[in-house]
């Protein structure tokens, strides 16, 4: 295909970003005020994570935030993501007491992208609930969804004059299934096949409300963007040929992207296929009672058209196959009764999850414009970890990222899709949840042994940093 001029091939202010979340990189778990999280719980239980390893210190961002900052200049990123954690703004949860030395750390830290003209992009919820609101049952509680309202409300109130990009919360499907199903994350929940549909029409709730806050009090004066971080492989039958796998496709698509994507753009409501899957399996396994996928209240704000843009994390592809139930016990996996294979051509990098599958992102990119009507797309996170030994001239992942930045060009250029910006993840080596710090996403190699927690640039942020350079537009 004939690509344009190599310096036209993105939008004139397309951003070129790098993202962290507060868990995975500030460490200062404690300090000044801060109240614990579900994560501070959960790593301190033993058996839960890789070594038995915690974000207690992690790279320790909270006061190494300059030196970040250097990384990012380096990088020559003209937006950074980031995530405000709730509970060390807000130790309770409520806005009943503020901290103000988080308040003073997170404005340090706007302050400084802002004066560098570096934009902000702010996450208000990358998977670390305060544990005061855990005790009160979480995400399973449908009290949850106002204390968010409260919480966004008082982020946009306090950051909103310099944060025009907005995330209010990360991955909904990761915290649902993760965290509430599988109990591989925090809080550490296995209640499958009931309980990750509560928090995740929670999470759709609360996200709902933010969004209508920021609309009737902020959007006149701040003018910001507000939407929600949806995670998706992009996924294609096993055997195109075969009707059950067909099928299979379209139901894990409902039970994934769909799950998220159709209340928010198509409907305003979850995808018919996942409703009448969840009840056909209910009633085969004589569960009754009402839909364990829950219904929005016509009382309650509307769902439908509260995401002011689609924010997309892209890891991976998977071929799906027809069947694979866990016996005759209630659980997601039997709901969606779709199996994931790995096509034997894709290359893993580091985690046995992350298939290296750039050309998937561009067709997942097509899908999404035709799907949910042309809409404005942000890249939110996309990257490529290692496991070590770890190799500073880490050429795999560089040749990771000139690749993928080729096919989101393609998208952009032959596909037409509106893409805004590309957010590597991530800037830092940082706490990957349950491995630890086993598994490296950073452009930055963090040495954890080292007590001032150096970094140090990888090939991979100096081949970023060169893509950077030869297609930004001065800004
Ligand atoms: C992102 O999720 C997170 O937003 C980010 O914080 C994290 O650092 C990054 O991924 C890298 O992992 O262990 O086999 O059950 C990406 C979506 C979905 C990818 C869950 C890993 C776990 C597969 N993630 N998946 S498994």
């Amino acid at each position: 295909m004939a690509l344009i001029q190599d310096a036209n091939m993105f939008p004139r202010d397309f951003a070129w970003g790098a993202g962290t979340a507060a868990y995975q990189v500030e460490g200062g778990w404690q300090a000044d005020g801060k109240g614990p999280s579900i994560w501070d719980t959960f790593c301190h239980e033993k058996g839960r994570v890789f070594g038995d390893q915690s974000g207690d210190v992690a790279c320790n961002s909270y006061e190494l935030w300059e030196r970040d900052l250097e990384c990012i200049q380096q990088l020559g990123l003209t937006h950074y993501r980031f995530s405000l954690s709730w509970s060390r703004l807000l130790p309770d949860g409520t806005t009943r007491h503020v901290n103000q030395k988080g308040v003073q750390y997170y404005n340090k830290v706007i302050n400084d992208l802002v004066g560098c003209n570096v934009s902000p992009m702010v996450t208000l919820y990358h998977f670390d609930l305060p544990q005061a609101l855990q005790d009160q049952g979480g995400w399973k509680s449908p009290c949850i969804a106002s204390l968010f309202e409260s919480y966004a409300k008082f982020c946009f109130q306090t950051f909103g004059d310099r944060v025009k990009l907005w995330i209010t919360i990360n991955e909904p499907y990761v915290c649902a299934k993760l965290g509430h199903e599988d109990g591989i994350h925090a809080p550490g929940l296995k209640e499958p096949g009931v309980t990750a549909y509560l928090v995740g029409h929670n999470m759709l709730r609360a996200h709902a409300m933010a969004w209508h806050g920021y609309n009737s009090y902020f959007r006149t004066a701040q003018r910001g963007l507000v939407s929600l971080a949806i995670n998706s492989d992009w996924i294609e039958p096993l055997n195109t040929h075969c009707e059950e796998d067909i099928a299979a496709t379209e139901r894990y698509l409902a039970f994934t992207l769909g799950w998220f994507a159709w209340p928010l753009f198509v409907t305003g409501d979850y995808p018919e296929i996942m409703r009448s899957a969840i009840d056909a399996e209910s009633k085969k396994l004589g569960y009754n009672g009402s839909s364990r996928l829950p219904s929005f209240s016509k009382d309650e704000p509307t769902i439908l058209g509260t995401a002011d843009f689609f924010a997309l994390n892209y890891y991976t592809s998977r071929k799906i196959k027809q069947g694979e139930g866990c016996g005759n016990i209630l659980c997601m996996k039997s709901d969606r009764d779709a199996g994931e294979v790995l096509d034997a051509s894709w290359p893993i990098c580091g985690v046995s999850w992350l298939a290296v599958v750039p050309d998937g992102l561009r067709k997942l990119l097509k899908y999404i414009k035709d799907t949910f009507k042309n809409p404005a797309v942000y890249i939110t996170e996309n990257g490529f970890s290692q496991v070590g030994p770890l190799q500073i001239e880490d050429d795999q992942r560089s040749k990771f990222y000139k690749d993928t930045i080729m096919e989101i060009a393609k998208a952009v250029q032959a596909d037409r899709v509106d893409i805004r910006g590309y957010f590597a993840w991530t800037l830092l080596d940082n706490f990957e949840w349950a491995d630890g710090y086993s598994v490296r996403f950073g452009l930055y190699h963090v040495d954890f042994e080292d007590e001032k927690l150096s970094r140090t640039m990888y090939q991979s942020g100096r081949e970023y940093s060169k893509i950077i350079l030869k297609h930004k537009f001065s800004q």
